[in-house]
């Protein structure tokens, strides 16, 4: 979430209102609009299973890596707190505490209190978030049975308390501090989720994706429900320089290659950002998975097959070119191309239309070309 967004979330409440029964029409707006997530949390978060649970997680932290990729924060802290509390940190320039002109709240109110409808952002800024369902921290807040929020900015620590997605506190200054940066912890709310205790692995995974995907940030893995003798807690780093090329090294560890190299590509085209690396083994099943905006498109979409149809056209027409092909007496066909492939590809798409069962299927047509034919290979 931006700035403009804040204000946008404001502008939308107005505009339906007359401005006579606003300030009143706000607040009863804004209650609805997190009840309706508490009536209704599937419709938001996908479902209330094991699955929703770590949901609310990824939400909180892809808010954290938009503040990264916007080149404001470069370490990111997940901690799994003793009572399956989640205490997520960043160094980034924290949520803005000023008043709200339009809510007359704190912007931080505003931003842990009102929905924010799914998906849609600013065209032009990869803002990346959003998690699988883009719904927004406010909707965590709605579905913890406690909420804290915790700001560094302007030398002051801010905080604010929630209960269900109401304040419980105003925003008070409890100390002082030398960085910047937010810090969000909840609890979820037992009566919505069927489950409540974190899955350290199935974090772990996540924040090993979200450091391959996004190259040069830090995120920290703590569970301080697992300690060792020493009473240290079992934690994880995750940290990638090289992006997609580490992530498909890791992919291929304990694989025979096939080639040396790990082909990389970091490119765009039409304002789509796209990574892909690839390389080959000796095994034959292929091994490709697909993301966009951070999100594992385990359905893939029309970013994966305008990859594939890449990459078949790029490898025939090489083989073409250096008559590779002179002396064969059929024709190749795409599925000689995915023997031993592991390959990672990565896209950033500004409004980008999810499908399927499970809606992680990209479904954005003019996707398909842009994969396929990025502009520093035309
Ligand atoms: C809007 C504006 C600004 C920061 C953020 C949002 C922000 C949000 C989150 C959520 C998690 N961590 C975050 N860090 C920052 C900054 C506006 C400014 O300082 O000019």
């Amino acid at each position: 979430m931006n700035i403009d967004e804040i204000n946008n979330i404001s502008d939308e409440q107005e505009n339906s209102q007359s401005e006579s029964k606003k300030y009143q029409a706000d607040n009863i707006q804004v209650l609805e609009g997190l009840e309706a997530v508490r009536k209704r949390p599937s419709m938001y978060i996908g479902d209330t299973s094991v699955r929703g649970l770590h949901h609310l997680v990824y939400e909180v932290v892809d808010n954290s890596i938009d503040e990264a990729l916007a080149g404001y924060a470069n370490k990111i802290f997940v901690t799994i707190e003793a009572d399956n509390s989640i205490r997520v940190e960043d160094n980034g320039r924290g949520i803005p505490v000023d008043m709200h002109e339009k809510m007359h709240k704190p912007a931080l109110e505003v931003v842990l209190t009102v929905l924010h409808a799914g998906g849609k952002f600013d065209k032009g800024s990869y803002k990346v978030s959003g998690g699988l369902h883009g719904v927004g921290v406010s909707c965590v807040n709605a579905l913890s049975d406690y909420l804290r929020a915790e700001i560094h900015r302007d030398g002051k620590i801010y905080m604010q308390e929630y209960a269900y997605g109401k304040p419980t506190s105003e925003l008070k200054v409890i100390g002082e501090t030398d960085h910047t940066g937010t810090t969000i912890i909840f609890h979820p709310d037992a009566t919505i989720f069927s489950e409540t205790v974190y899955d350290y692995n199935t974090l772990a995974n996540r924040l090993r994706d979200l450091a391959f995907l996004n190259a040069g940030i830090t995120l920290t893995l703590t569970d301080l429900r697992d300690l060792d003798e020493e009473g240290n807690p079992h934690q994880d780093v995750f940290h990638s320089d090289e992006g997609l090329k580490e992530f498909v090294k890791y992919i291929d560890a304990g694989k025979e290659p096939l080639i040396e190299d790990i082909i990389h590509l970091n490119t765009e085209r039409n304002g789509v950002p796209i990574e892909v690396a690839l390389t080959y083994n000796t095994d034959f099943n292929e091994n490709i998975y697909s993301y966009v905006n951070n999100i594992n498109t385990i359905e893939g979409g029309t970013h994966l097959t305008g990859f594939r149809r890449g990459l078949t056209l790029t490898l025939k027409k090489y083989a073409d070119d250096n008559h590779m092909l002179d002396k064969l007496k059929i024709e190749l066909s795409k599925e000689d191309f995915r023997d031993g492939l592991t390959a990672v590809i990565s896209v950033k798409v500004a409004e980008p239309q999810f499908e399927g069962q499970t809606k992680t299927k990209l479904g954005n047509n003019e996707v398909m070309g842009v994969v396929q034919t990025p502009s520093r290979l035309r």
